[in-house]
C-alpha cells in the first residue's frame, strides 16, 4: 500500500535522513496558491539542511510517501478539494479501502511515515485539546498517536484557536515529552510565548537526537513534541490574535461547525480576518521547523550509522 517517490526511495536505499510533511496543511490549511509554493519551500529547505522531503499523502488509495510536482499541485487545487478528504487515524482505512484521496493530518501522517520507517516529521502546529472540550469532547486524535507512535513532531507549539493548558495536560498524562527548542516557553504558533512553559529546553539538534534516541531504546513509545517558536520578526501580537480567534470560534459556534470541520474552518477564519497576515506568519514558520527537523534528522542518521 506504500509508495515510495525515487527521490525517497533512494534516501532509504542508502540509509539517508528522511523528514516527513503532512498535508492536510496543503489542502485544508492554507489558501492556493500559497500553499503549493510554501510546500515546495519547505521541501527545499529540507533538502539545503542535507535531508530528504518525504510529503506524506493519499492518492488513488495508496500511500504517498515522497510527491512530485503535479501531485503537490493536485493537492493544493481548490477545484479539487472535495475529492481530496482529511484523513486522520480513523478516516485511514476506508479513504485506502474505497481507493479515494486524502489529505493527511498530523495523525496519520505520524502513521504513515513510521510505516515508512521515518522518525521525524516537520508540521505547522498541532491539534490539541479545543477550548470547551470539557462539553464537545473535542480533541485531536493527534495528541492520541503522539502517545503511541515513535515520531518527533517538529513544530511551533499550538494555534490558541485550542486550549492550550489542557493541551499541555493531555500530553503531560500520556507520557510525551514536550521539548522547547532553544526556547523555555511552549510557543503559540503566531507568537513565542503561550504563558505556558515548555517541560525542557534543548539548545541544539544533536541534544534533541539524544533525547529522541534515550526513549525509544528504553522501550518508551510514542513522539515527542519539538516546539520551535515563530521568528522573531515574523511573530504576531497576541492580543490582536486573541480577538480574532475569538471571532471565529463564535461563528464555528453559530454555525455548529462539528467534527473535523472545526479545525479547518477556523483556521480558514482566521487567515480571512487577518488578511493575511497570518498566513505570511504561518509561511514562516513552517520553513523556519523545516531547518530545524531536517538537523535533527541528519543527527539521527548519522547516530544510526555508527
Ligand atoms: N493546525 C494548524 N494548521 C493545520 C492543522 C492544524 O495550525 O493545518 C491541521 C493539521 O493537519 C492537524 C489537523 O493535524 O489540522 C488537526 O485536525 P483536528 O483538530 O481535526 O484533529
Ligand atoms: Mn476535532
Amino acid at each position: 500500500m506504500i509508495h515510495y517517490s525515487d527521490e525517497v526511495q533512494n534516501a532509504r536505499e542508502r540509509n539517508l535522513p528522511i523528514v516527513a510533511l503532512e498535508s492536510t496543511i496543503i489542502s485544508h490549511g492554507m489558501p492556493y496558491p500559497i500553499n503549493v509554493e510554501t510546500a515546495r519551500e519547505v521541501e527545499a529547505i529540507v533538502r539545503e539542511q542535507g535531508a530528504v522531503p518525504a510529503t506524506i499523502a493519499i492518492l488513488d488509495g495508496k500511500i504517498k510517501v515522497g510527491l512530485h510536482e503535479d501531485e503537490l499541485e493536485f493537492l493544493g487545487d481548490p477545484k479539487n478539494r472535495d475529492a481530496i478528504s482529511k484523513v486522520s487515524r480513523r478516516d485511514l482505512a476506508y479513504v485506502l479501502s474505497m481507493k479515494q484521496h486524502g489529505a493527511t493530518t498530523v495523525a496519520a501522517t505520524m502513521i504513515c511515515a513510521n510505516l515508512a520507517g521515518i522518525n521525524v516529521f516537520v508540521t505547522g502546529g498541532i491539534g490539541g485539546v479545543h477550548r470547551g472540550a470539557q462539553t464537545t469532547m473535542d480533541i485531536s486524535a493527534d495528541l492520541e498517536e503522539l502517545a503511541k507512535t515513535d515520531v518527533a513532531v517538529v513544530c511551533a507549539g499550538a494555534k490558541s484557536i485550542l486550549d492550550i493548558g489542557l493541551t499541555l495536560e493531555y500530553l503531560e498524562t500520556h507520557g510525551v515529552p514536550v521539548i522547547g527548542y532553544q526556547t523555555d516557553d511552549f510557543p503559540a504558533f503566531y507568537s513565542r510565548k503561550s504563558g505556558f512553559s515548555a517541560n525542557f529546553r534543548v539548545d541544539d539538534a544533536a541534544t534533541l537526537a539524544d533525547v529522541l534516541v534515550t526513549k525509544w531504546s528504553l522501550g518508551l513509545h510514542g513522539g515527542a513534541v519539538i516546539a520551535n517558536p515563530v521568528p522573531e520578526a515574523e511573530a504576531l501580537d497576541t492580543e490582536s490574535m486573541e480577538a480574532i480567534i475569538q471571532n471565529a470560534l463564535e461563528e464555528a459556534a453559530k454555525r455548529q461547525i462539528k467534527g473535523k470541520e472545526v479545525t479547518p474552518f477556523l483556521l480558514d477564519r482566521i487567515t480571512s480576518l487577518t488578511d493575511g497576515t497570518s498566513l505570511k506568519t504561518n509561511v514562516a514558520l513552517v520553513k523556519n521547523n523545516a531547518k530545524v527537523g531536517a538537523r535533527l534528522a541528519v543527527e539521527l542518521a548519522n547516530r544510526h550509522k555508527k
